[in-house]
């Protein structure tokens, strides 16, 4: 009796432990903002590189499978025939050693080991290396504190956050970080690359087929950076969006076409934005012509964006707003200083960067 109301007062108490962490965790300023693909799964992967590994995982599963049942079975049979009988305290027979056995329970395992490794070395073998494709689309990866950059070398296209794609397209992929390591993975695409500053990663893969009508701005699929990289890792997020090859082409069209300076806040945001293009550079303005790396991701057709920030909130005009008032209070350690701007700055920027003319949020 006392036994059991420990246990459901303990359960309870686990229960009310759990409740109010989780509200800790939803009142955090620097929660992530809804993903589109949760749970991240490789199972269910699109790509040849989650189908050769979802192979894999099928034959260790069959294996596994197999074990469990042959030591599992006799193991319960083994119990039940062999359990202590009524009045019988006769201590059982005792054994020590036994050679053939010893050296099955080795040798059984040896080899399954190796029906393992074998598939698992071919399909490494198979993605290792692979040569560049003449029709591969180039993308460069640049994974920075805390946000990830693609670059198009054959397109002159510099975005963030965003891996947009053609769809059933080869893709070829150079990762490689500005910083400290980071890894880039998409889990549908599968390909779990590390992003080291000074060296360059190769991943290739076939972009799926796109799912939904163009309407929707493609089709997206969340990652996440898993290396650990300081602060605000887990706040470094990253999706590929998938596109009809129309859809593909009507987004590189939008993409460096400079915002419009037509209205009073738009002309003002222009003039505030001058005190951010050491870090920030936009295709078809004066920034863009500044010379060296910048710290900060390329801001053209940032309204075209679904997330701001590694992907920290959803790209719309409030959490613009909040993030421009205190980047550290959405993003800790973030390396965008306060930068103290007025209320009429953070309107007229927000007019200014919020525009595009693929899509807006
Ligand atoms: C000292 C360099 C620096 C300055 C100055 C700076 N930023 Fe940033 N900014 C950054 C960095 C670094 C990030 C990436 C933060 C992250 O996600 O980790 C960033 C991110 C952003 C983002 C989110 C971009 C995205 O793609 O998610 C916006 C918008 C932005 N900055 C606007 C501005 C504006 C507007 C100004 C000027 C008022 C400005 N920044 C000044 C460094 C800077
Ligand atoms: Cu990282």
């Amino acid at each position: 009796m006392r036994r059991k109301t420990g246990i459901t007062l303990g359960a309870v108490a686990w229960l009310a432990s759990a409740a109010a962490w989780a509200k800790k965790f939803d009142e955090m300023p620097y929660k992530i903002d809804g993903g589109f693909d949760v749970p991240m799964s490789t199972i269910a992967g699109l790509t040849e590189w989650t189908r050769d590994i979802n192979y894999v995982y099928l034959i260790t599963t069959v294996i596994v499978a197999v074990i469990f049942l042959a030591v599992a079975l006799p193991l319960i049979y083994t119990l039940y025939k062999f359990r202590a009988k009524e009045g019988d305290d006769t201590p059982p027979k005792q054994l020590h050693g036994n050679v053939i056995l010893e050296f099955l329970w080795t040798v059984i395992p040896a080899v399954l080991l190796i029906f393992i490794a074998v598939p698992t070395w071919k399909i490494i073998f198979k993605h290792d290396g692979l040569p560049a494709r003449a029709d591969a689309i180039k993308v460069h990866v640049v994974g920075h504190q805390w946000w990830w950059e693609f670059q198009y070398p054959d397109l002159g296209i510099t975005t963030a956050y965003e891996l947009h794609l053609p769809e059933n397209t080869p893709v070829d992929l150079s990762i490689t970080s500005a910083d400290v390591y980071h890894a880039f993975w998409i889990p549908k695409f599968g390909g779990k690359t590390s992003a080291i500053q000074g060296n360059i990663n190769r991943l290739s893969l076939t972009s799926p087929l796109a799912r939904l009508p163009e309407v929707a701005g493609g089709d997206y699929y969340q990652g996440q950076c898993v290396e650990l990289c300081g602060t605000s890792h887990a706040l470094m997020r990253h999706v590929g969006v998938v596109h009809t090859k129309e859809g593909f082409e009507r987004w590189v069209k939008a993409h460096n076409q400079p915002p419009k300076v037509e209205t009073a806040s738009q002309r003002e945001g222009e003039q505030v934005f001058a005190r951010c293009i050491a870090c920030h550079a936009i295709e078809g303005t004066p920034s863009a012509s500044i010379p060296g790396d910048k710290i900060g991701p390329n801001l053209s057709s940032f309204g075209s964006r679904s997330h701001l920030a590694g992907g920290t909130r959803k790209n719309t005009e409030e959490n613009l707003a909040i993030w421009l008032r205190n980047p550290q209070g959405l993003k800790p350690g973030v390396l965008m200083p306060n930068l103290a701007l007025t209320e009429p700055e953070i309107a007229a920027l927000t007019a200014y960067l919020r525009q595009s003319t693929y899509k807006t949020y």
